[in-house]
């Protein structure tokens, strides 16, 4: 073993020990939010404002119930939410959610014990067709995830996600009454929502975070409202993604496109009169709360009838947790397993794989498409390679409660994310949090943002059906020290840096960048690295 190796594992014991006395280092919480909160926001409100709701309400026969939605985000911000209080403004999307609000279209959330108030805005069935189906999810998702799904480009789309995202800043500023806030606007939604607020008030600190890729300028360049799109994301204060290729290609988008100082050292660009700054905050879990709930006894339980249910005894387990989405790289995974099983054959009959797939975007055709490939490539496995137990391939096409999906992850040998292209991919970051005992390996594509942090996982390309075939059989056949101390310094990672942290982190960049943010034009010389004013290209140029 080389001296780098040593280290390394010598580092690795000291986590297996330091996890095994739950030790490790101080952990951020909500209580240090909150009193972050106290301390530096006492005057101001705090207003989140997202696409989708954290609660909808629903009708269930004569009676209405709440759910708590899925998804990385509303699951991320609920707890900061919970966390700070404020206003969290969002698309009313249940079916009774115009029965529970009052007179303002505002309802407590949590809704059985509140801590905010959520402010639902209402969008019709063609706001809900054009904006969040149209420009959203067929032009700016596929734009942004580079997956080879063509983006579709239809007018009466960005008008209407125009006029949506003006509705979004009306609530904003009727909630804001004339009080100074903090607005922190989520994804790409909302791109032009901080445009229109600074026009009515230009003393907001305004900040968003784009929770997915950002494509470099070749790709953006294709977007037919690259300027508007771009001048809208210009107008916050601050610009965040989860890692700093994101935030540069942002950047080199905008020397492209604008004319604007565009400053790579600083990470800022200055544009009539005032300046962006644009930060990589990588997004995690509430790593502590889901690590409790694995070592709860109803979650064993849980396990245990599980296994018995699937007829998983003797067999080891893979799993895949996600929404049925094409930059999820589902069928790419379900194509390598079947190599597994073919160029291992000893893993046949003795391995299932369990992939959770929570429909999505159903209405649009590539959504519909992905969920056919997967149930058909799992069918296939499931015809080549019978199980005695059951079949090789478990398909659950369900929304699960969080609490039913950790077991799912405790019992997993290894969980794969095989992502084409994301942001973050939290279920990477809930596998690790949710396997206290160590006994488990994570295989994850290179193209997520969790790979720059989880150096430990088996990383292996979903683009490489061979390389991940043999990354899930190392990650099935290593020694079992080897597997604890690759999880144990995994587990390290998700620790050190959960929820709060994130969140504590943009809030406070948020505040302390602002006071440096000069109100006239800077004049000052840019360092090295700046790119000075970059000419729009003329229509007709040949680069569009
Ligand atoms: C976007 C970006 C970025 C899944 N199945 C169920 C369920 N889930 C939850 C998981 C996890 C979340 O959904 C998925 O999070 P991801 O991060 O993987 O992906 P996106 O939803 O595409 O999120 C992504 C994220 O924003 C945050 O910034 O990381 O890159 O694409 O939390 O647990 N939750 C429940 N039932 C399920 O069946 N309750």
């Amino acid at each position: 073993m080389n001296l780098g190796a040593r280290a390394r594992s010598a580092l690795s014991r000291a986590a297996i020990r330091s996890q095994q006395r739950n030790e490790g280092p101080p952990r951020r919480t909500a209580q240090d939010l909150a009193e972050w909160a106290r301390a530096h926001l006492p005057d101001r409100r705090l207003v989140v404002v997202s696409n989708r709701e954290p609660y909808s309400h629903l009708r269930d026969g004569d009676r209405i119930r709440w759910v708590r939605n899925a998804g990385g985000l509303t699951v991320a911000l609920d707890a900061v939410m919970q966390a700070l209080g404020g206003v969290w403004v969002a698309h009313g999307g249940g079916d009774a959610d115009r029965l529970t609000v009052d007179a303002r279209d505002r309802v407590g959330c949590p809704p059985d014990r509140a801590r905010y108030l959520l402010r639902r805005v209402w969008l019709t069935q063609e706001d809900h067709a054009r904006y969040y189906s149209g420009f959203a999810n067929s032009a700016l998702w596929p734009l942004c995830h580079v997956v080879y799904v063509r983006p579709r480009f239809e007018l009466a789309d960005w008008d209407s996600y125009r006029e949506v995202n003006q509705r979004f800043a009306a609530a904003v500023l009727e909630e804001v009454e004339d009080q100074p806030a903090l607005v922190f606007l989520q994804d790409y939604h909302l791109a032009l929502a901080a445009r229109f607020l600074k026009e009515r008030r230009p003393d907001l600190q305004v900040a968003m975070f784009w929770h997915i890729p950002w494509p470099n300028p070749e790709v953006f360049r294709v977007l037919p409202w690259k300027e508007e799109i771009l001048d809208g994301m210009l107008a916050n204060d601050v610009v965040g993604f989860h890692i700093r290729r994101h935030a540069t290609n942002f950047l080199d988008g905008v020397a492209e496109t604008l004319e604007a100082r565009v400053d790579l050292e600083r990470l800022a660009v200055d544009r009539a009169g005032r300046r962006t700054w644009v930060r990589s905050f990588p997004i995690s879990v509430d790593a502590e709360e889901i690590a409790a709930l694995a070592e709860t006894a109803e979650v064993r339980r849980a396990e245990a009838e599980i296994r018995e249910r699937l007829g998983l005894a003797g067999c080891k387990v893979g799993l895949g947790v996600d929404r049925l989405d094409y930059t999820k790289g589902i069928p790419e995974r379900l194509e390598a397993l079947e190599r597994l099983l073919e160029k291992y054959p000893e893993w046949q009959g003795r391995f299932a794989f369990i992939q959770i797939g929570v429909p999505s975007r159903i209405q649009l055709r590539e959504y519909r498409s992905v969920q056919v490939r997967v149930r058909r490539a799992a069918a296939a496995i499931n015809r080549r390679y019978p199980r005695a137990g059951g079949p090789t391939v478990h398909l659950i096409e369900d929304n699960l409660d969080f609490r039913e999906l950790v077991p799912y992850y405790r019992m997993a040998d290894f969980c794969a994310v095989t992502a084409l292209h994301d942001g973050m991919n939290l279920v990477a970051k809930e596998y690790i949090a949710a396997s206290p005992d160590l006994d488990g390996a994570l295989v994850l594509s290179p193209f997520t943002g969790a790979a720059r942090e989880l150096e430990r996982a088996w990383i292996a390309s979903p683009y490489d059906r061979e390389g991940l075939a043999d990354a899930c059989h190392a990650a099935l056949s290593d020694a079992p020290e080897a597997r604890r101390e690759r999880m144990a310094a995994l587990r390290e990672t998700v620790l050190r840096r959960n929820i709060f942290d994130w969140a504590l982190d943009v809030l406070d960049t948020i505040v302390s960048l602002n006071l440096q943010t000069p109100a006239q034009e800077p004049a000052a010389a840019m360092p090295s690295g700046e790119r000075g004013p970059t000419p729009r290209p003329a229509p007709g140029d040949s680069r569009r």
